[in-house]
């Protein structure tokens, strides 16, 4: 009786009885806490908590599954996004949301990000990015900077780091932001916005890695906040340009580069408006 009490306060909590695992200060610690905050801030404006549903990716980042108490589905590596669109046209009443990282995103999973960009699918993804495949011992990503050394790459990674933001945007994502994982109120402030956008998205978090990549943590006093406007497509190139994830080089824009509405994958989907009118899933399971 007890432990069932004390499970119905960690879930109203949205926390979980697993032990965290992170390494000490790990902003992915941060990230969990700014997630929890912008999912209960939504559940007080009326959202449900059985109507929000995660997959994570394979790597550090992937752990908050066992951390944020909602239902989901722990991925493969590379694939959670192709993972979250499948739950969402299975139940189109769902708000998912996908946590992976760079490694995850931008490298095996590189593809699913672009066509996510252009399909528009109802979700919001969440990139833990600390420049570095961490949970395997810190290999080079593709937003790792130039000359990055590490085990794999001892004499430094000679590749340019992509730009995510631009990507993204040249993609046709409806919705790109960028934050400081240590900013836990903007952080918190985005991720709402971004679970109420009606469309994919994409909300980059830039994160150090404590241990195998100890040059991105240096990179407080390059960032700064961006305007709260609408912006048109040409401002939000120009802004994205700003900072091309070489360490130590320009300013780091943070919030909120570009929002715009375009039908969803689902609203595409005939089938799929019928079964969101009547608040039902594929198999006409209530929910
Ligand atoms: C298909 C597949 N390829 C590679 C791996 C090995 N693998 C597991 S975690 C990981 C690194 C994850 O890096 P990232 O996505 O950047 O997350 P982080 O650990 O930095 O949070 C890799 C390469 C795997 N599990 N599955």
């Amino acid at each position: 009786m007890k432990d069932a009490l004390k499970r119905e306060m960690l879930g109203a909590e949205l926390r979980t009885e697993k032990a965290i695992t992170w390494c000490p200060g790990c902003p992915d610690h941060m990230i969990l806490e700014s997630s929890r905050r912008a999912l209960l801030s939504l559940m007080k404006q009326g959202y449900k908590r059985e109507k929000f549903a995660m997959v994570a990716g394979i790597g550090c980042h992937g752990k908050i599954f066992d951390y944020l108490n909602i239902s989901g589905i722990y991925g493969l590596h590379g694939r959670a996004i192709p993972t979250a669109t499948g739950m969402k046209l299975g139940n189109p009443n769902l708000n998912i949301l996908v946590y992976a990282g760079d490694g995850d995103t931008y490298s095996e999973g590189m593809e699913h990000f672009i066509h996510a960009c252009r399909f528009n699918p109802d979700l919001t993804l969440v990139v833990h990015d600390n420049q570095s495949f961490s949970l395997t011992t810190g290999q080079a990503t593709p937003t790792s900077q130039k000359g990055f050394k590490t085990k794999a790459e001892p004499l430094g990674d000679f590749n340019k780091p992509i730009n995510p933001i631009l990507l993204a945007l040249s993609a046709g994502a409806t919705f790109v932001a960028r934050c400081s994982a240590r900013d836990l109120d903007q952080t918190q402030e985005v991720l709402e916005q971004a679970i109420k956008h009606k469309g994919f998205s994409f909300v980059e978090i830039i994160q150090d890695c404590l241990v195998f990549n100890l040059d991105a943590n240096q990179q407080d006093r390059f960032l700064y906040k961006i305007k709260k406007k609408k912006r048109n497509f040409n401002e939000a190139l120009r802004l994205a340009q700003e900072y091309d994830y070489n360490l130590g080089t320009g300013k780091i824009p943070t919030g909120i580069f570009y929002q715009i509405h375009r039908k969803t994958l689902d609203e595409e989907w005939p089938q799929l408006i019928k079964l969101k009118k009547k608040g039902i899933g594929w198999k006409g399971v209530k929910r």
